[in-house]
C-alpha cells in the first residue's frame, strides 16, 4: 500500500519529488481500505481484460451492455405487510392455519434460485439480484415467498462466481424484510453432494435462519423421513418455517408402477406431519407429475394431513401449467413459479402466465398483471447477460416421462453429453439413465442421488456398455465413486432396499451401512476447525464461512484466495464481470452502501517481454494503471 499511495501521489507522479519526499509527504503513510479495495478490484478488471473471465471460453456474438430496466418504486412510502410480517406476528402454528384458511392461490417466485439454476448452469450473480429487490418489497409483497438460496446456488456462488454466499443472502434480506425468504435444504446432505455429521447440520441450519433464511424446504434424495429429522429438527429449533418435501416420481396414475404409488405419498406425508413439518411440499424435481395426477395426489394429501401443501415443478414437458392449474382446482395452498423470462423448458412454468390462467377464477392470485410485466422486462435483459451458460436444449420433450432426468440435472448432463462428444448419443444416453435407474431399484432421483444415476450413466455409454453389463461376471469394472458410496449405503436407504445382486457386484461383497450416515459420522469439533482454517488462510473467519469451509472446503479455500487477491468482486456489474470493460466507457462501482467507484477504461498496452500487459484506468478521474501478467 505505502509503494502505491507513492506511485500515485500527485507530485510524485509530477516529478516533483526530492530526497525529504517520504519525510514531507506524511499522507503516504495513510492507507485507506477503501483505496485497497478500489486497487484489488481494479486488478480484477485489468485481469478480465487482458486474460478474459475464466468461465467464458468465447465472447457471446454481441454482448449485452444494456442496462435492465428496475421498475420505479416509492422511496417515501412504507412497504406494504407481507407474508413474514404475518410470520413474524402469529407465529409459525397460527400462520400455517392462516396459510391453509386462504382463498387465492399463493405464488413463490423462484427466479433467484431454481429458474437460473435450471436454465443458466446456476451462473446468476449477487448484484442482479439485488438491484431488483427493493421493487419486490415494495411493489410485490404479495408473493408467498420467494426462492432465494441454498440448492446449487452456494456451490456455485464460491466456485464459479467467486463471491459469498452468505453476503448475497445478508444483503437480499436488509432490501426485503417483508417477504419470505425460501431455501432448498437437502436435508443431512446440507447443501452439498454427501450426509455430513449431525452437528455440521445442525450449525449450517442454525446459521441460515439467522442470516435470513425463513422457510427450509428439506427433502432427502432417497424420501427416506428417518434422514430428514435431524435437519427438520434443527429447523423447528430455530423457530422458521419447516417445509418437509416429499420428492415426487414415478406415475401414480400408471397401475403397473407399484413402488411410488398413491398410498407411498401419503403414507411419507403423515410421517413428516408427525415429525413436526408446519408444511408439507410436493417437490416435482423432473417434472413428471401430470395434471390428473396432481388433481388426486392433492386432494389426497389435503385430507391426510393439516398443514398447508406447497407444489415444486419444472415445465421439461411443457405441460406443467395444467398440472399446477388442476392442483389449485384439488385445493392446493402454495405453487412455485418462475417470472416468464426464466420460465419454462427445465425452469418453473411461466409465472405471469399462471396469474393470468387463474384471472376470474376462485383461486385468482390477484398479482397484478402490469408490475409482473414491468419485473419481467428487468429479467429478459438480465438473462442476456448469462448468455455463455444457456442450455443448448431448444424445446420441451415429453420424454422425461421416460427418462425421469430432474430438471436441474437434465441441462447439466445434456452439457456434459455435448462436451464428451456424445451429443449424437442423447437418445442412448436417456435411453441408458432409465435402464440404471431400474437396475439400481427404480430410486429417487434428485441432488445428490441423481448424480449417482448419472455418473453411472456416462460411464457405461463412454465404454459402450448397457446396463446389464454391470452384471456381467466376466467384466471387471472401476465404479465411479458416487455409485459405490451409494451401494456402500453413505446416502441412505432407498426404499425398498437396494437390489442385492447390484450392491454385491459394486461392493464386491464389502459391507454397507444401513443405519443412518449421520449416526456413524462423528461429530465435527467447530472451534478446533476453525482455529485451522484462520491459520491457514491468515486471518479470522465469521461462523458463516466456516459453515462455508464445511460444505466445500476445497472450494472455500479457492474463494478465500480469490478474495484477498481481489476483494469482493459481487460489486462488479456482470457484463464487466465476465467480459470486461468496454474501451472509454464509464462504468460505476458501488464498492460499499455510498461508495461509488467510476472507472473509465483508456487503454491496453500489447505484452512486453515479460509477458505482460499494462491496462491504463481513469478511477474517479485520476489516471490509474496496472499491469497484468498475459496468461493467455
Ligand atoms: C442436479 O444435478 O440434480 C442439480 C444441479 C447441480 C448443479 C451443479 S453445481 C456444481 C456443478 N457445476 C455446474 O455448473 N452445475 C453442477
Ligand atoms: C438441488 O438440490 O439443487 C435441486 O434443485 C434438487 O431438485
Ligand atoms: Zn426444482
Amino acid at each position: 500500500p505505502f509503494l502505491i499511495n507513492l506511485i500515485n501521489h500527485k507530485d510524485f507522479l509530477k516529478g516533483k519529488c526530492t530526497t525529504r519526499f517520504i519525510d514531507e509527504n506524511k499522507d503516504l503513510f495513510r492507507f485507506s481500505r477503501r483505496r485497497d479495495r478500489a486497487t484489488l478490484i481494479m486488478r480484477f478488471l485489468g485481469d478480465v481484460l487482458v486474460n478474459g473471465h475464466p468461465l467464458i471460453k468465447e465472447l457471446p456474438k454481441s454482448v449485452c451492455r444494456r442496462k435492465a430496466p428496475v421498475p420505479t418504486v416509492d422511496h417515501k412510502e412504507s412497504r406494504p405487510k407481507g407474508a413474514r410480517d404475518m410470520l413474524f406476528e402469529m407465529g409459525p402454528a397460527k400462520f400455517v392455519q392462516h396459510i391453509r384458511n386462504e382463498k387465492r392461490l399463493l405464488l413463490t417466485d423462484t427466479t433467484f434460485r431454481d429458474a437460473h439454476q435450471s436454465l443458466l448452469a446456476t451462473r446468476m450473480r449477487t448484484i442482479d439480484m439485488l438491484k431488483i429487490a427493493e421493487v419486490y418489497s415494495k411493489n410485490h409483497a404479495d408473493f408467498f415467498s420467494i426462492e432465494v438460496w441454498g440448492g446449487a446456488t452456494f456451490d456455485t456462488a464460491m466456485r464459479f462466481l467467486t463471491e459469498c454466499p452468505w453476503d448475497r443472502l445478508r444483503s437480499m434480506r436488509k432490501l426485503v424484510p417483508n417477504i419470505l425468504f425460501q431455501m432448498l435444504l437437502r436435508a443431512s446432505n446440507g447443501v452439498g453432494y454427501t450426509n455430513y455429521p449431525d452437528n455440521v447440520v445442525n450449525a449450517f441450519i442454525r446459521q441460515a435462519a439467522e442470516s435470513g433464511i425463513d422457510v427450509f424446504r428439506v427433502f432427502d434424495s432417497l424420501n427416506w423421513a428417518e434422514n430428514m429429522k435431524v435437519a427438520m429438527d434443527a429447523v423447528l429449533e430455530t423457530g422458521a418455517l419447516c417445509e418437509a418435501a416429499i420428492c415426487y416420481t414415478g406415475d401414480i396414475l400408471d397401475p403397473k408402477r407399484t413402488k411410488y404409488t398413491l398410498d407411498y405419498y401419503v403414507k411419507m406425508a403423515k410421517e413428516l406431519e408427525e415429525l413436526g413439518a408446519h408444511m408439507l411440499s410436493i417437490k416435482d424435481m423432473a417434472g413428471l407429475l401430470k395434471p390428473y395426477a396432481a388433481y388426486e395426489l392433492v386432494c389426497a394429501l389435503k385430507s391426510a394431513v393439516n398443514i398447508p401443501v406447497h407444489l415444486h415443478t419444472h415445465d421439461t414437458s411443457g405441460g406443467q401449467i395444467a398440472t399446477l392449474i388442476k392442483a389449485a382446482e384439488a385445493g392446493v395452498d402454495i405453487v412455485d413459479a418462475a417470472m416468464g423470462p426464466l420460465s419454462g423448458l427445465t425452469s418453473q412454468p411461466n409465472l405471469n402466465t399462471l396469474v393470468e390462467m387463474l384471472r376470474f377464477h376462485e383461486r385468482s392470485t390477484g398479482m397484478d398483471f402490469k408490475a409482473l410485466g414491468l419485473l419481467s422486462d428487468y429479467w429478459e435483459v438480465v438473462r442476456e447477460y448469462y448468455a455463455p451458460f444457456e442450455s443448448i436444449q431448444k424445446a420441451c420433450t415429453a420424454e422425461v416421462f421416460h427418462h425421469e432426468i430432474p430438471g436441474g440435472q437434465f441441462t447439466n448432463l445434456f452439457q456434459q453429453a455435448h462436451s464428451m462428444g456424445l451429443a449424437h448419443r442423447w437418445r442412448e444416453i436417456t435411453d441408458v439413465y432409465a435402464e440404471v435407474n431400474q437396475l439400481f431399484g427404480d430410486i429417487v432421483k434428485v441432488t445428490p442421488s441423481s448424480k449417482v444415476v448419472g455418473d453411472m450413466t456416462l460411464f457405461l455409454v463412454t465404454n459402450n456398455m448397457k446396463a446389464k453389463d454391470i452384471l456381467d461376471n466376466e467384466k471387471d469394472i472401476s465404479f465411479p465413486t458416487s455409485v459405490v458410496e451409494f451401494f456402500e449405503g453413505r446416502l441412505g436407504q432407498p426404499t425398498g432396499g437396494f437390489p442385492k445382486e447390484v450392491q454385491y457386484k459394486i461392493l464386491r461383497g464389502a459391507p454397507a451401512y444401513t443405519e443412518r450416515p449421520g449416526a456413524n459420522l462423528p461429530p465435527v469439533n467447530l472451534e478446533e476447525v476453525k482455529e485451522k482454517v484462520e491459520s491457514c488462510i491468515f486471518r479470522n473467519i465469521s461462523n458463516e464461512e466456516l459453515m462455508s469451509y464445511l460444505m466445500y472446503p476445497e472450494v472455500f479455500f479457492q474463494y478465500a484466495e480469490h478474495r484477498k487477491k481481489y476483494d469482493d468482486v459481487s460489486v462488479i456489474p456482470t457484463n464487466v464481470f465476465f467480459y470486461g470493460m468496454p474501451m472509454h466507457e464509464e462504468i460505476y462501482i458501488e464498492i460499499e452502501e455510498g461508495k461509488t467507484l467510476i472507472f473509465k477504461l483508456v487503454a491496453i498496452s500489447t505484452v512486453n517481454e515479460e509477458g505482460n500487459c499494462t491496462v491504463f484506468f481513469e478511477m474517479n478521474g485520476q489516471p490509474r494503471e496496472v499491469v497484468i501478467a498475459n496468461r493467455k
